[in-house]
Parts: C-alpha cells; structure tokens; sequence
C-alpha cells in the first residue's frame, strides 16, 4: 500500500504561485493513494506545455514526449502492459488543439486509459494565445481584435465519440476533483476528467473568482442520470452562468483491449521472443 511520500519528486515546480496545476497535482496524488497501487505501477504520459509537466512532480513512470501525441503512446503503452495504471496529463491546447485528431481517435479505440486535461482556456506556456477552448470575444496579444472562434465543446465531443466516462472538476475543489479521477481510472475504457484550472498569469477572464461563481455540483441532484445519454448531452452543453462540474456520463463499453482479445492472452510485455528469428528479415533489407 502507497502512501503520499512515496509519490514525491525532488524535481522543482516550474508552475506559478496560483497556478490551478498545483489542486490538480495534489487531487491526483490523493487519488493514486486510495487506488492503492504503488509508483512503479503507474505511469503518466504527456506532451508539451505547464499541464504536460506535471508527470516531472510527482515519483512514477514517466513518457514527456511530442505537444499532442500523448494519448497514443498512452495507449501503447497500455496495450503493451495492461497491468499498468495508464494515465495522461494534458493542456487544452495540447489536447484539443495540436492533439486534436488523437483526441477524437483514441476515444474511438476505447483503450484503458485515464486523460486529465487541465483546462485553463489559454496556451500558458507559450504566454497567452488563445488556445480551442478560449471564450468568443477573449482579447490576447495574438487575438487583438478578440476570438473569434467558438470554443471547442469538448465533452460533448467526447460523449458523442464514444466515451464510457465523461467528467469535470475544478482544481480548487481538491477532495471532488480526487473523487473523479480515482472514478475514471477506476472505469474500464477511456476516460476523460476535464479540470477546470485558473491560470492566474494569462486568463485574466476565467479567474477563481469568475468559476466559482458559476459552478456547480450536477451530481448533487439526486434527479441528474449520468447514465442518460441525451440528459448528459445537454449537461454538456451547459457554459456561461452555470457550468457544471462531477460526473457528466457514465456507461459501460468493451475496452479496446477485449474487443481485440489481447485480454485473452499475457500481456505483450511478457511474450516469449527468443525463438523468433529474424535473420530472414534482416537480409531482405540489408
Ligand atoms: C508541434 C508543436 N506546435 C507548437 C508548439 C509550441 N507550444 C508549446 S506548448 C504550447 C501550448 C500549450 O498549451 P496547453 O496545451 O493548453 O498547455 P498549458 O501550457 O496551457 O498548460 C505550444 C503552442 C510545440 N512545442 N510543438
Ligand atoms: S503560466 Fe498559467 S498555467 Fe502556467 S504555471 Fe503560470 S499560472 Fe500556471
């Protein structure tokens, strides 16, 4: 059994004094305590960006590698060693943006991982442009005349693409943002935990102050059926006054892993290849 101290890194946090990544960083400690697996069974995979450094602060494995092309690899490596804990830390642009098309694809595949996006509506590292879930209107030093885009609807997207587990937190609500992503590891297929995360250097808009003020708990409403496909549609959807932070839908799919049968054998990692010859190959391209 893990305990808190054997997830911490000696590496120095890079991220703002503020920054929502911090309740983000801590939410997921919390979470890998209670799943009660140890840091050598979990690995965390990302790309580029403040979000995608956080896998450097805290002890686990760790795969940093191309801005968005963090969810194959996860999947990969899920499919190479299933016993693993396969989880990705990702920025809004990161994801939606320069992995976008990785994003609707690995949802469609349905391997068993967990994808953390840590919303801050913003591209931080590269100081303030506006990223695919900026507000219509948000003036940056790039968008000078303000986006003009409409902001990705990314749960949604993902409800309609096929996900078995759709959620959003918020980083200043530590112990409910554990809570959901402990849920989504815990869920058997992709899971996607949007978090809402103030960036208090380039999102003078989506401030603490602006998200508390609108959000909410949908799962406080005993009435609220994550498992109805058109009531989570239209929670979803809901942005602006109120926006709705907990488990948005929950169904249960095959993961990719029994639709291929790959659960039916060991896992990849553990197949024999000493008597593979490869000698008849290796001439062919020689
Ligand atoms: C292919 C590619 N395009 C662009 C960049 C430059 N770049 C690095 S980080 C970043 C934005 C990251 O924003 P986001 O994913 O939202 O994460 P945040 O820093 O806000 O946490 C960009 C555009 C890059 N490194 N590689
Ligand atoms: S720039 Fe924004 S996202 Fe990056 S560390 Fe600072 S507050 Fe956090």
């Amino acid at each position: 059994m893990a305990d808190v101290k054997d997830f911490i890194s000696n590496d120095p946090i890079a991220w703002c004094p503020g920054c929502g990544d911090f309740g983000i960083l801590n939410a997921l400690k919390a979470a890998l305590v209670k799943l009660g697996r140890k840091p050598k069974d979990i690995v965390i995979a990302s790309g580029i960006g403040q979000a995608a450094k956080l896998p450097h602060y805290i002890k686990c494995n760790c795969i940093n590698g191309l801005h968005g092309r963090s969810l194959s690899y996860a999947s990969a490596v899920k499919i190479a060693n299933r016993e693993l804990t396969v989880l990705v830390t990702t920025g809004d642009g990161d994801c939606y943006g320069e992995g976008g098309n990785h994003f609707i694809h690995n949802i469609r595949r349905n391997t068993d991982i967990t994808v953390i996006v840590h919303n801050n509506q913003i591209y931080a590292l590269t100081k303030g442009q506006a990223s695919p879930s900026t507000d219509e209107g948000y003036v940056t030093k790039v968008q000078t005349q303000g986006v003009i885009s409409e902001p990705i609807r990314a749960l949604e997207m993902a409800i309609v693409l096929g996900a078995g587990f759709v959620a959003r937190g918020y980083s200043a609500d530590m112990e409910h943002l554990s809570w959901l992503i402990l849920e989504g590891i815990e869920h058997k297929g992709f899971s996607l935990v949007e978090v809402l995360q103030p960036c208090v250097s380039f999102n003078k808009k989506n401030t603490y102050e602006w998200y508390s003020k609108r959000i909410y708990k949908a799962n406080d409403d005993p009435a609220y059926d994550p498992g109805n496909y058109v009531a989570a549609l239209q929670k979803a959807s809901e942005w602006g006054d109120r926006i709705p932070i907990g488990i948005i839908y929950k169904a249960e799919k095959a993961s990719y892993e029994e639709k291929s049968g790959l659960n039916k054998r060991p896992p990849l990692v553990e197949e024999k290849i000493d008597d593979i010859d490869i000698t008849g190959i290796l001439k062919e391209y020689a």
